[in-house]
């Protein structure tokens, strides 16, 4: 009997080892984002415009706050999740950043740290995408050491006034509620900011040529007074922040793979069709060569995801496995997608193809959630038992 034809972005057939659920969902987001995102992502990246129109789409399918359990949830398990992020990453990242950002970095410490009022409140209407969140810890002055905070909260009375400033914050424009995260004399504490309250503002950074389809902003606190109810209460120090950045980069590591898994596709028909010195580009040793790589990159991050997945689903997966799984995935798309803009030859450099743009996003991915090196550091730091940052 012949063996059964393998799926060139799936060599070790990771899919068979998944659960009848996980599958399901995995194949309905890839609909979702064939049928609704492919058509219209090009656009939006070019017009440097989130497609606000998705997000009831986005909701409708339980994709917000997916993993968390009660509070109009879905209570998906971790691959499950990983998987969305996977097939919402191979339409664009501005849109895993979207989900990313709501779930792990908003919906997450409301769910872990908050009161029952803060879960009441704010958590169902996330899920149904009628609450938008952003997520604010980068300052202007540099990201990668948070614990060097300057926006700080004074207490006064039963209330705190925050002053300071965030940079480079995803969703900040178009967000209702933000997360912030502020030092205290009592070390850092997460406070529930909503749009409107006085002395808060945002403003987008326009001319990025990176996630032109996301919202990016920075966030302005200018003695902005909340009361107590609005701090997160369960958990203090850097440790908060940390917790859901750890949520929000495991959603990197698998989502990282569709825009890959988006790139080698569209390379294999485009180096089978094009005809160069009398064969396809395909038959050449260099061009399978440089197809092969991918595959093996693509293939080795799956494997590397999915374990991620079953630790996370076991509640044994420490932060320092995600760093790994972070960098190494994250730096194999963008290799991918670098190596996939070249092959294009000059039509490389057009939206039309989907290389340039995953390519341009990835350059954020790999700074923000911990830049390359930050994450080196950590693997660094547990091999040696020496923090070198
Ligand atoms: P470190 O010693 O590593 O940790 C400090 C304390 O936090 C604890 N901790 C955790 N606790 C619970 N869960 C986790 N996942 C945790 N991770 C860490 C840790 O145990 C420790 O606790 P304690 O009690 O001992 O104090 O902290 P460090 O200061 O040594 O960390 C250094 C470093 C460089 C690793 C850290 O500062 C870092 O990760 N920097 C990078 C900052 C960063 O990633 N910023 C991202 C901003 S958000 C963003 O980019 C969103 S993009 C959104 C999108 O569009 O997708
Ligand atoms: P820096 O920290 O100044 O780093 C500059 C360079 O120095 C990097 O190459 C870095 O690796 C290197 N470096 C730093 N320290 C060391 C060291 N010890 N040794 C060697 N090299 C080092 N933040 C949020 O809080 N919320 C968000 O929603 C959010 N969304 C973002 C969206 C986008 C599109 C982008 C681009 C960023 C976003 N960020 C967000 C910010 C992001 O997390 C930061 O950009 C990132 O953490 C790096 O911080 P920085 O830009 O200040 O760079």
């Amino acid at each position: 009997m012949p063996s059964p034809p393998l799926s060139p972005l799936d060599l070790l057939n990771v899919r068979a080892s998944l659960s009848d659920e996980e599958r399901l969902v995995q194949d309905s987001v890839a609909r979702m984002v064939d049928e609704k995102v492919l058509p219209i992502i090009a656009g939006a990246f070019e017009e440097h415009r989130f497609p606000r129109e998705l997000v009831p789409e986005l909701a409708a399918m339980g994709l917000l706050g997916s993993s968390l359990q009660g509070y109009g949830c879905a209570g998906l398990n971790a691959v499950a999740s990983g998987l969305i992020c996977q097939e919402l990453e191979r339409g664009d990242s501005a849109l895993r950043s979207f989900v990313s950002v709501q779930s792990s970095l908003c919906m997450y410490p409301i769910h872990v740290y908050g009161t029952e009022l803060q879960k009441t409140k704010y958590l169902p209407p996330m899920a149904h995408g009628e609450i938008i969140g952003c997520f604010g810890l980068t300052e202007p002055h540099g990201g990668s050491d948070p614990a060097n905070m300057k926006t700080h909260a004074k207490r006064k009375g039963g209330d705190w006034v925050i002053n300071g400033a965030k940079m480079w914050i995803t969703n900040a424009p178009i967000a209702h509620l933000c997360v912030v995260w502020a030092m205290t004399e009592n070390g850092i504490h997460g406070f529930l900011v909503e749009r409107g309250t006085p002395g808060f503002t945002a403003s987008e950074i326009h001319h990025k040529f990176s996630l032109r389809a996301s919202a990016t902003g920075a966030l302005y606190f200018d003695e902005v007074v909340v009361p107590d109810e609005n701090r997160l209460p369960g958990v203090s120090g850097l440790k908060g922040p940390l917790s859901c950045l750890t949520q929000a980069r495991y959603g990197i590591a698998w989502g990282v793979i569709g825009a890959a898994q988006a790139c080698l596709s569209q390379l294999i028909d485009y180096t089978k069709s094009r005809v160069l010195f009398g064969r396809p580009l395909a038959a050449t040793q260099l061009i399978q060569v440089r197809l092969a790589e991918m595959a093996r990159g693509i293939t080795t991050a799956q494997l590397l995801a999915l374990q991620l997945g079953r630790l996370k689903d076991q509640g044994e997966l420490q932060p320092v496995q995600v760093s790994l799984a972070k960098w190494n995935n994250v730096r194999m798309s963008l290799d991918v997608a670098r190596d996939c803009r070249d092959m294009l030859g000059g039509a490389g450099i057009s939206a039309e193809y989907a290389p340039i743009r995953h390519m341009l996003n990835l350059e954020s991915v790999i700074t923000y959630e911990g830049t390359e090196a930050v994450h080196q550091l950590s693997v660094g730091r547990e091999l040696t038992g020496l923090a070198a940052f």
